[in-house]
């Protein structure tokens, strides 16, 4: 069986419905400190769980027949600066948890998201390598580096599967984003519908990394597919989908919605924003089990837009 800690989140919704579709419904737990969306809470079996609740997640595991753990719980980087202690406490314990479960033989297999979130200003911007400086100034990137860190020392030293993905910012028409400093690619598609303008939070010329859902979904169940031998990267995996700056996707959203007008009134994320790469090298996860994204600024713009109209 297959639990997903963080089942109601931006990516865990949409990573247990695709579980769900691929490995049957009642294959697949949703786990959460809330409930979910409809859809999510009526395909499949779901429960309240507090990510940090080590005895209740190994009684899920243990009473739930569960093999795999997707731990996609966590506070994110716009949030974490609001909370840190919380942030550190939630991203790490959680962690901990479902490694040592891992670690006792009880789960056979963990997929742990980090992120681009664990590079910082002192990382090369462009194309930013598999292996590089990171020195993370958010306590999310913190945690997700340390993070990186335990999965490759349970792999190294418990021989614990646990495979990780550093996701880039995620944008999707399904979920929302919750807390994070690359909301404003999802949030300004509801506001350019529902208004015609956004007020961005970001200068208009920030580069980052995005990718679309469908992208992200696909490479986390490809990389938990893939055979072990093949995972040669135990810390975790750069993934690259596009780049592009507020300004390039205003652009492309004009093209569909002519009226659509956007400001700029940076906020505190945008030093955040500015600590992070602009583009990413993926050579690696290509190489080692045959990552490649579909979708382009272009296609992730149509798409939102057809979807949320
Ligand atoms: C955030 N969306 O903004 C998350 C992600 C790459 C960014 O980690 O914190």
């Amino acid at each position: 069986k297959i639990l997903v800690i963080g089942a109601c989140g931006q990516i865990g919704t949409e990573l247990t419905m695709k579980l769900r579709s691929l490995y049957g419904n009642d294959n697949v737990i949703g786990a959460d400190i809330r409930e979910g969306n409809k859809e999510l809470m009526q395909s499949g079996p779901f429960e309240i769980l507090d990510a940090m609740d080590r005895e209740k997640v190994s009684q899920v595991c243990e009473s739930q027949k569960v093999d795999e753990v997707y731990l996609m719980a966590a506070m994110l980087s716009a949030t974490g600066e609001k909370f840190p202690d919380k942030a550190w406490k939630l991203n790490m314990d959680s962690l901990f948890i479902v490694l040592d479960l891992a670690k006792e033989g009880k789960i056979k297999k963990v997929f742990w998201p980090s992120s681009i979130a664990v590079f910082g200003p002192t990382t090369p911007k462009e194309q930013t390598p598999q292996h590089t400086i990171m020195e993370p100034t958010t306590v999310y990137g913190i945690s997700k580096q340390t993070g990186e860190r335990w999965c490759e020392y349970y792999h190294r030293k418990y021989g614990v599967d646990v495979r990780s993905i550093r996701y880039p910012g995620l944008i999707s028409w399904k979920t929302l984003p919750g807390g994070g400093t690359t909301d404003y690619a999802v949030e300004i598609f509801h506001k350019a519908i529902k208004e015609g303008t956004y007020s961005c939070f970001l200068s208009k010329d920030t580069a980052l990394p995005m990718m679309y859902m469908e992208d992200a979904i696909r490479a986390t169940v490809d990389i938990m597919k893939a055979p072990a031998e093949n995972i040669k990267e135990r810390s975790s995996y750069n993934l690259s989908g596009m780049s592009f700056t507020p300004q390039e996707m205003a652009r492309f959203i004009e093209k569909h919605l002519p009226d659509f007008e956007i400001t700029y009134e940076p906020d505190s994320r945008q030093q955040i924003a500015d600590s992070w790469p602009s583009s990413i090298d993926d050579r690696q996860a290509r190489a080692d089990w045959n990552w490649s994204a579909a979708y382009d600024l272009e296609k992730t713009v149509a798409e939102m837009l057809q979807h949320l109209s």
